[in-house]
């Protein structure tokens, strides 16, 4: 997967800059016109790189409906699933405001915005993101079909816990269901399994795309910014997480960075946790060993509701908007932004850009002007692929200690490096 990506980047870079030397190469094609820019960039690398995330998506909901009620039903007690959901919120909840406090903490640092003067040039239409109220009510489905056929996570992990309580109370009948469920798992992870097998070449086309497109003049303009996200996205995901890993559990951080490997280069290309999940919920049980009874709940709450990596860029992008357009905030600001921040990831869905939209929640929270986003949305793509991989790796981390405090997690297999490698 990791020379499918840097192959990506190569073709990609050497397109883009033969564009920009060249122009558009044309050439004819059993008679047709075809330009380079047709043939590879809207062609192969476009028609390619969506297909194979729409394939990854396809495979969402099923995944976390079966894993999940197969996992509420194999649970001894359903006292454990309070356990089990508390330990998780309170750790996702935890890491997202370490993660925006140290975000602020290095901006202020290095004040990035200070002396710019620079101009939206990028229009930015604010979305309005729900209350916290409004997203505990959305999180009940009036109709689980419905949650399913709009990819609801909320309402999908509500009904499926639901469901797979009720199946453990329902006696032979609800044993015959959970073996149902058990099998139509196994079909479900060796989709997983084969779509891990495309990965090469679904990376290589998603890359090759984006490197044939993006503007790296953007880059220049703000590269402070970009670096103060890029390296705090860095220290959370290899020095915090490791220092809470080991603390709160005693588990090695270097096996679980190197076994999430696959799971953060998916997150990478694809630059949505929820695309990625297929991919975070075999490394999670297949790789590391977490029992899918724990698995199939902090996985895929995390990919809703854990986006670490997001409330890092919120926490940056406000301190430096707030230099650019010479707004001092106060202590207060600054406490109501991580409130904010840490609130606004449980709303919403792991998929490309969500992070604009809680950060315009979270600058009408401070009074900053939302077109600020316009600044940076030049490089936001970079940064939002590389705070889905942190985003993801927080999840399959917290899953680790919640499994490892539950007696759910196979130390054989987390200590194994070779392990989940016999199904690739
Ligand atoms: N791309 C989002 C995710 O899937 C993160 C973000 O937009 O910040 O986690």
């Amino acid at each position: 997967i990791f020379i499918g990506m840097v192959a990506g980047i190569l073709i990609g870079t050497l397109l883009q800059l033969s564009f920009d030397d060249s122009g558009d190469l044309v050439f004819s094609v059993f008679g047709m016109q075809l330009s380079m820019h047709q043939l590879f960039v809207e062609g192969l690398f476009n028609v390619g790189g969506e297909i194979f995330v729409a394939s990854l998506k396809m495979l969402v909901v099923p995944l976390v409906f079966v894993s999940l009620v197969c996992g509420t039903a194999s649970l001894s007690d359903p006292s454990k699933l309070g356990r089990l959901g508390g330990k998780s919120i309170v750790l996702y909840i935890g890491t997202t405001a370490v993660a925006i406090s140290s975000a602020m903490f290095f901006a202020l640092l290095i004040s990035p915005g200070e002396g710019l003067n620079l101009i939206a040039e990028h229009a930015y239409e604010a979305k309005q993101a729900p209350s916290l109220g409004q997203v505990i009510i959305n999180m009940m489905p009036t109709n689980p079909i419905n949650a399913m056929a709009e990819g609801n996570m909320l309402q999908i992990i509500v009904f499926s816990v639901f469901f797979g309580i009720a199946m453990s109370m329902c006696g032979e009948a609800g044993k015959r269901l959970t073996s149902v469920f058990d099998d139509l798992s196994v079909v479900v992870m060796k989709l997983v399994t084969i779509l891990m097998n495309l990965a090469p070449y679904g990376v290589f086309v998603l890359m090759a795309k984006l490197f044939s497109t993006i503007g790296f003049e953007t880059i220049t303009s703000l590269v402070k910014y970009f670096s103060v996200v890029f390296c705090v996205l860095l220290i959370h995901g290899l020095i915090a997480y490791p220092i809470i890993l080991k603390l709160l559990s005693g588990l090695s951080p270097k096996l679980l960075l190197f076994k999430m490997r696959d799971a953060a280069l998916f997150a990478f290309s694809t630059s949505s946790s929820s695309a990625t999940l297929p991919i975070t919920m075999e490394t999670a049980t297949k790789k590391l060993g977490v029992k899918p009874s724990v698995a199939s709940f902090t996985i895929p709450l995390g990919s809703t509701i854990n986006m670490d990596g997001t409330a890092i860029m919120q926490g940056v992008a406000t301190v430096f908007i707030a230099q650019v357009y010479a707004v001092d905030l106060a202590f207060s600001d600054y406490m109501m932004v991580i409130l904010t921040a840490t609130l606004a990831s449980v709303g919403t869905a792991g998929v490309p850009g969500v992070g604009l939209i809680m950060l315009a929640m979270v600058l009408t929270q401070v009074g900053l002007p939302v077109e600020g986003i316009g600044l940076i949305l030049g490089v936001d793509r970079l940064l939002d692929m590389t705070r889905t991989a942190v985003n993801v790796t927080g999840d399959c981390m917290v899953a680790c200690i919640v499994a490892k405090s539950e007696g759910e997690l196979d130390e054989d297999v987390y200590q194994d490096s070779a392990a989940g490698k016999e199904e690739e």
